[in-house]
């Protein structure tokens, strides 16, 4: 796998150029100190969020039980008071323990007028501020947000590592069908049980207190707490019918489907998907062999050019 660690970003950028640039094409950018310019950026200090959000109970996932198994992520293993849960970032500990997609604003809504919506994500999912919090080394596993829709996402206290994969190599990282997850590592990658990986591009992100990554829809994310740390997720939907179409279809028929074989089948389901997973990967390691064929032999591509004029003559 190549991980591209010479990223670009920008320390500002006005709505037309981002939906020129990167939210039309679909491109990933960081941008610098985007927080900085909402109160949040300076008031929303670890003891800031203990003392205002204290007393709220949190659902707590716990990746030392769930982590690379079957399931698809979406209830918590236990209930904490926020305070609790807080006072183990605030030590800067290890531990297993994260909060993922918390709807922070409806329980205290005050906080949204500190970070409302960025003004590059205006539109109907502009209500839609999810916080994340995880503890220094925690991972996040792998995986495409489900209803596929574009990402904003915005670090406010520590850093974060965040590897971004193009939706393009879906099937090279082995995604389990009806879900938007893959059981690779991408800090060991195994590629002898999954070769695939061997074709696949990634660009790695360092986001600093501050900092935002627009993660265009479909985007594979795979995330580090490098620190212990807390950030808010936008939404903004995505841009083709495709995509709007499959973020609909995960939630509304995937999922549940999911979910009803899981309780069915247990493990038997998970070795299917696995098995659907490496066929359709195979499939696509074949195409990227073909591939370089013809851009390693200057003849065969002229041969491909040829063919293609032939049977699209007007381009
Ligand atoms: O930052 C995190 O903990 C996870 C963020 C994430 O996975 C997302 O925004 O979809």
């Amino acid at each position: 796998m190549k991980i591209n660690r010479n990223i670009n970003n920008v320390t500002a950028i006005n709505i037309k150029d981002f939906n020129e640039n990167y939210l039309k094409p679909q491109k990933p950018l960081l941008i610098k100190g985007l927080a900085n310019h909402y109160p949040a950026g300076k008031k929303w200090t670890i003891d800031y969020l203990k003392e205002y959000c204290g007393d709220v109970n949190v659902e707590i996932f716990d990746n030392s039980i769930k982590n690379n198994s079957a399931s698809a992520f979406t209830t918590g293993d236990l209930e904490m008071k926020f305070s609790d849960y807080i006072n183990i970032i605030a030590k800067d500990e290890t531990s297993d323990l994260r909060i993922f997609l918390f709807n922070m604003f409806k329980r205290k809504p005050g906080l949204r007028k500190d970070f409302p919506c960025p003004y590059l994500f205006k539109g109907i999912l502009g209500k839609m501020g999810y916080m994340f919090f995880g503890s220094k080394n925690i991972n996040v596993r792998i995986h495409q947000d489900i209803d596929m829709s574009n990402v904003l996402l915005t670090q406010f206290h520590g850093r974060k590592r965040v590897v971004l994969i193009s939706p393009e190599y879906s099937d090279l990282l082995y995604r389990l069908p009806f879900n938007t997850y893959s059981l690779i590592d991408l800090d060991n990658p195994d590629y002898n049980k999954y070769p695939g990986l061997h074709y696949v591009e990634a660009d790695e992100y360092i986001l600093e207190a501050g900092d935002a990554l627009y993660m265009p829809s479909g985007y594979w994310h795979y995330i580090t707490y490098l620190d212990g740390g807390f950030g808010v997720s936008y939404r903004k939907l995505a841009q083709s019918f495709k995509m709007k179409l499959i973020g609909a279809l995960s939630l509304i028929v995937y999922m549940p489907f999911d979910k009803l074989m899981n309780l069915l089948w247990g493990n038997k389901w998970l070795a299917k998907k696995e098995q659907i997973a490496e066929i359709r990967a195979n499939k696509a390691i074949i195409k990227k062999m073909i591939e370089s064929i013809y851009v390693n032999d200057p003849h065969k591509k002229e041969e491909k050019t040829y063919f293609n004029s032939q049977l699209h003559p007007n381009h």
